[in-house]
């Protein structure tokens, strides 16, 4: 048995839901979803309320997810203009730049409202309308939260990507979804260097037909080549605008944003959210994972570019009228006291990070932490990869002082929030777990090869969902059938999340990772199929295969077998190269952290890479690598173990 951290009586007695409340309202949520759903609806300001709550198909062939279908709303209404009667002088954000000497803003709701209408016409008068898209490539800066509000108050679609990938893959992303405007800044500065936006927008439209129009926020106020006719500074444009913009009357289904994100095959896919079922859930899990109350600094670490950025930044924070703060740096810049100077100086109430952050920062040692007074801080969450228990511990202990409970949130970008969590007045963690389900996640375990639900406890097996929740992504961007082919047709009839997991005694969920191959390198996920059609567009390699290892600070790290043409040289010099190709390719987080030159790679007679035993070979667990007899040449195997590059 694993130890337990029960709630605090205070926080029990204080918390939106208790242990007793969320017994009720899970039986309420899973017993009858319409009416439970008609309830928590109306946390949002509806223009036509819904009649319909939920319609909802998960048949094979007919994959059709549809909540609050009939109602009407604006999404940025419901984060900023509903706000303004009762905290119009209230904080929305607060903004606290790379460089600590730079002075934090404050920007308040009517600020905010000021703003999000001005962007939204200058977004018009670029010939922006209803149905159209528009990329967000920006540092972690105020404006890109006006950004994403000015598309939603016209029912344009965002598309973020982050500002750390590459040209290439800003371009495709502008090309996948047809963007007629990107966003951006001059230069993005990051843990005291600087990331050249604008130049990278130029790179990756310089081949496009279409002439996309790019709107430049000056952050730095370094040079920046400019594209006459095409490109506009926000500073400019803004000076020629009213704040009045009438917010669009939007459907509840009508799409609110895409975002791409890697999957086990082929190019990331556009994950298509929609406006009133996202916003319910992401408001929702917002204020009760975090117990957020009235008048708390909430922060979550995570970059718009991502989805924790999306709903835990921007959409559940103001919709439900918190005061959220956004970070522009990293937690190391200047040292690796930053996160915790940030809590001190902001009062932050309840701070949200990633585990690979926390691993990072414990390895710099405890002084960092201690020198600040972290007395603000009430609950403590995580999200991104499992979390180990001395990463887990050292949270709970030097950052918590013992006294916050910690939400160990798991949950992805197709699911638009928290699916399963532990809520901090109502249930004891363990560390590692991400224990309960959120209201109306109906969580099954699947035997992997049978897709048959085990009903006993303990458990282990394949997480799927046995039906929809409001905040579950709608489409793959263009390709519906994409969508029903990767969530719907491993095991039918379910929403299959690619994750494996166990279910202990007490009923209490632990994820344990990918089962398809999806790695997550520091919280991010990528599919080996992209890193390895990046290697293969390199002239000197013939083929490749990617997967991850365990990585004591990422979670994960890259390993590639790389075969080489036959006239290439595998010198540390290719490494090199090949390592920045990659980079330039996807980006920095992609770069490859182990190459290994591959002669040969274990292929079966149909000429299937067994990526099982390059796994292996990578985890330097080769001892244990299974039945190869299926190989095609066996005697490769042996090549790789020998030439192996990790043996830690
Ligand atoms: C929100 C987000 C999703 C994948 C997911 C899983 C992993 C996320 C986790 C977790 C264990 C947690 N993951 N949270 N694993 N415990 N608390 O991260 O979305 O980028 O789409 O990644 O991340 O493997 O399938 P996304």
């Amino acid at each position: 048995m694993s130890k337990t951290y029960a709630p605090s009586a205070s926080m029990a007695a204080n918390a939106h839901v208790d242990a007793a409340k969320y017994d009720e309202m899970y039986a309420a949520s899973v017993n009858n979803p319409d009416a439970f759903w008609a309830e928590h609806g109306k946390r949002l300001d509806w223009i036509k309320p819904f009649t319909k709550v939920k319609n909802v198909s998960f048949e094979p062939g007919n994959i059709d997810i549809k909540w609050f279908e009939d109602g009407t709303l604006n999404i940025a209404a419901n984060c900023v203009d509903r706000h303004l009667a009762t905290r119009g002088s209230q904080t929305a954000i607060i903004f606290e730049p790379d460089d600590p000497n730079e002075p934090a803003q404050h920007i308040t709701y009517t600020e905010l409202h000021g703003h999000v209408g001005k962007m939204a016409n200058v977004l018009k008068n670029m010939g922006v309308s209803k149905g159209d898209r528009v990329i967000i490539y920006m540092p972690m800066i105020p404006e890109a939260a006006y950004a994403m509000l000015a598309c939603a108050r016209i029912g344009a679609i965002h598309s973020i990507v982050f500002a750390g990938f590459s040209p290439d893959a800003l371009g495709a992303r502008v090309n996948g979804c047809q963007a007629k405007v990107v966003i951006t800044a001059d230069h993005a500065p990051r843990g005291g260097r600087k990331t050249k936006l604008k130049d990278n927008v130029n790179q990756a439209l310089l081949h496009d037909v279409d002439d996309v129009k790019c709107l430049v926020v000056k952050r730095t106020g370094d040079q920046v080549a400019w594209r006459d006719g095409l490109d506009f500074w926000y500073h400019e444009e803004i000076a020629k605008v009213s704040a009045d913009c009438p917010p669009e009357e939007m459907n509840a289904e009508d799409p609110l944003f895409i975002l791409y994100t890697s999957g086990s095959t082929g190019q990331p896919k556009g994950v298509v959210h929609c406006s009133g079922g996202y916003l319910v859930w992401a408001s929702m899990t917002q204020e009760i994972t975090f117990d957020y109350h009235d008048g708390d600094i909430y922060w979550c670490t995570a970059d718009v570019g991502w989805v924790t950025g999306h709903s835990y930044i921007v959409y559940g924070p103001l919709a439900n009228g918190a005061t959220t703060l956004m970070f522009e740096g990293t937690p190391t810049y200047p040292d690796a006291s930053r996160f915790w100077q940030v809590c001190e100086k902001h009062k932050v109430n309840q701070f949200y990070t990633a585990p690979t952050a926390l691993r990072a920062l414990m390895g710099q040692g405890n002084e960092f932490v201690e020198k600040c007074d972290l007395s603000s801080l009430k609950v403590l969450g995580t999200v991104g990869e499992p979390i180990n228990p001395e990463a887990w511990n050292w949270y709970n202990d030097v950052v918590g002082g013992g006294r916050c409970p910690i939400v160990d949130t798991w949950w992805q970008t197709e699911t638009g929030g928290h699916m399963m969590t532990p809520l901090p007045g109502a249930h004891a963690t363990k560390p590692g777990a991400a224990m309960k389900p959120f209201f109306g996640v109906q969580p099954v375990v699947l035997e992997p090869t049978s897709g048959e639900e085990i009903d006993t406890f303990p458990t282990e097996g394949v997480l799927c969902m046995k039906d929809s929740w409001p905040g579950q992504m709608r489409t793959v961007w263009g390709d519906h059938e994409r969508f029903e082919k990767t969530y719907f047709s491993d095991y039918k009839g379910y929403y299959f999340a690619g994750d494996g997991c166990k279910r202990d005694d007490d009923g209490d969920y632990w994820i344990t990772g990918r089962v398809d191959d999806v790695i997550n390198v520091s919280g991010h996920r990528m599919g080996t199929a992209e890193v390895e059609s990046a290697l293969v567009a390199h002239a000197a390699v013939a083929e490749a295969a990617v997967v991850g290892y365990p990585h004591e600070i990422k979670g994960q790290g890259i390993y590639c077998y790389v075969t080489l043409m036959n006239d290439a040289e595998p010198t540390e010099e290719l490494r090199k190269e090949l390592r920045n190709w990659v980079r330039q390719e996807i980006g920095p987080i992609a770069s490859p952290d182990l190459i290994q030159w591959a002669p040969g790679l274990p292929k079966t007679r149909s000429g299937k890479i067994m990526r099982r035993i390059l796994r292996k070979i990578a985890e330097n667990d080769y001892g244990a690598l299974g039945d190869i007899s299926t190989l095609a040449d066996p005697s490769v195997v042996e090549e790789l173990i020998e030439n192996r590059m990790n043996r830690a």
